[in-house]
């Protein structure tokens, strides 16, 4: 174990990790079950197009968020995209900056733009009272995230967005298997959207999904995916292809299975993270929401640097030279990022967006690394924030 500044790699003590340690290893279920299912799926010659494995994982995702319907699809970003064209989106939609590029880039490609907001200090959700000041003529929804799985405020959004006539979405991409006031996410807004993708605690290795409780809008998200058929031979609106494979449901099915395993293991990871990191001065692990069931997905740290004596880019540089790929999620933010940065406009003031991605640092979880890997992050943290000052000092000179 690591007691000293000279152990650390970066200033030329041992790696800790000799195969990186990613954020978003895939959790991997039952192998022989996912096998047999894939040779179910060979033997029926049935490969796409609404199988049998397409809707026994709709069915069976619906049962665990307690919703009417989903509807499967390629990622979660096509989902976004379908539900927003669905709901007939136009003009501007207001959505946090605080979240993946997708949530973003998928309105914009419904050629919808993106209005982003900041978010609330202690929630780290989307912001409802900015959303009711940022509220113009042309906003016709609302886009709420549930970052990290914590859920918006799910009451004050919907009481704004009736107030003034918009829609309401939620962004649930991270949220599989987490509550808002004890009740499943899934079943809020007009529609929730999950993604399957490899790094999510469930994957199916692509895919996504809207879940809603509108019988009318699971049918024509369905006909959506499919390019517009409602029939054999009739084209009904201009739909795209979404459709989620057979062999990425046999992997969701695979993988839903064990979710429960895999959220306990995420349970016990950040127990250990938080035992081992705490009383530590600047380092500050994002709590599980208070009274609700959370997937414990995601790890996150907030590095304050004077406390801490180093930044969370120089606790960063220290963790990847240890073989320790943390992450900045979401870093720099989507109003600073492509193509919305460039364009004219007001200058976008979101003080506690900008003040959480100067400060966060996403950990490994997953069943990919247990808590023997995290104690050794854990140790590389605690001896650069030991000495943290003497560290940012040596990280500035760059000398070993
Ligand atoms: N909304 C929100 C709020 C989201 O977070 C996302 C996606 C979406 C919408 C869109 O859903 P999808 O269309 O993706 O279904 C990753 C994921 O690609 C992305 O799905 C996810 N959010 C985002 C938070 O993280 P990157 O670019 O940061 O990382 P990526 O995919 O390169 O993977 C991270 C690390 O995981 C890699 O360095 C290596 C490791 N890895 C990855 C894969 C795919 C593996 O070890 N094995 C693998 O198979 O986006």
């Amino acid at each position: 174990m690591k007691s000293k500044l000279a152990d650390l790699a970066v200033f030329g003590g041992p790696r800790s990790f000799e195969q990186p340690l990613h954020v978003g290893r895939p959790n991997i279920g039952d192998r022989a079950a996912l096998l047999s299912r894939v040779e179910d799926i060979l033997d029926r010659r049935w490969l796409t197009n609404d199988g049998v494995y397409v809707g026994e994982f709709e069915r069976r995702v619906a049962e665990l968020l307690e919703v009417g319907h989903c509807v499967a699809t390629t990622n979660g970003t096509a989902a976004l995209q379908l539900l927003v064209r669905a709901r007939g989106l136009r003009g501007e939609v207001i959505v946090p900056s605080l979240t993946f590029v997708a949530t973003a880039h998928a309105l914009e490609w419904e050629g919808v733009s993106p209005v982003f907001c900041d978010v609330g200090a202690v929630t780290w959700t989307i912001d409802p009272e900015h959303v009711a000041e940022l509220i113009g003529p042309e906003t016709s929804a609302v886009v709420g995230v549930h970052t990290w799985g914590r859920a918006c405020d799910v009451e004050r959004l919907d009481e704004v967005a009736k107030h003034r006539g918009l829609g309401l979405l939620f962004d649930a991409a991270h949220a599989l298997g987490c509550s808002y006031r004890g009740i499943p996410i899934g079943g809020f807004g007009e529609g929730e959207v999950f993604s399957f993708h490899a790094t999510k605690v469930c994957n199916s290795a692509e895919g996504g999904m809207v879940a809603t409780n509108d019988q009318a809008l699971a049918q024509e998200l369905r006909s959506l995916r499919n390019f517009g058929f409602s029939g054999t031979d009739r084209v009904d609106s201009l739909g795209i292809n979404a459709k989620m494979s057979e062999l990425s449901a046999a992997m969701g099915l695979t993988s839903l299975a064990e979710l429960p395993r895999f959220i306990e293991h995420n349970r016990q990871t950040f127990g250990h993270y938080r035992s081992e990191l705490s009383g530590l001065p600047g380092i500050e692990l994002m709590e599980p929401p208070a009274g609700e069931r959370w997937n414990h997905h995601y790890v996150v740290l907030q590095v304050h640097e004077e406390p801490a004596g180093l930044s969370r880019d120089q606790l960063l540089a220290v963790l990847q030279a240890e073989g320790v790929l943390a992450r900045r999620y979401f870093h720099p933010g989507c109003h600073r990022a492509e193509p919305y940065v460039s364009r004219s406009g007001p200058p976008t003031d979101l003080p506690v967006t900008e003040s959480l991605l100067d400060r966060v640092l996403c950990l490994p979880t997953g069943t990919a690394i247990d808590q023997q890997a995290a104690g050794r992050v854990c140790a590389a943290i605690r001896v650069a924030v030991s000495e943290g000052a003497e560290a940012r000092r040596r990280l500035q000179e760059g000398r070993p």
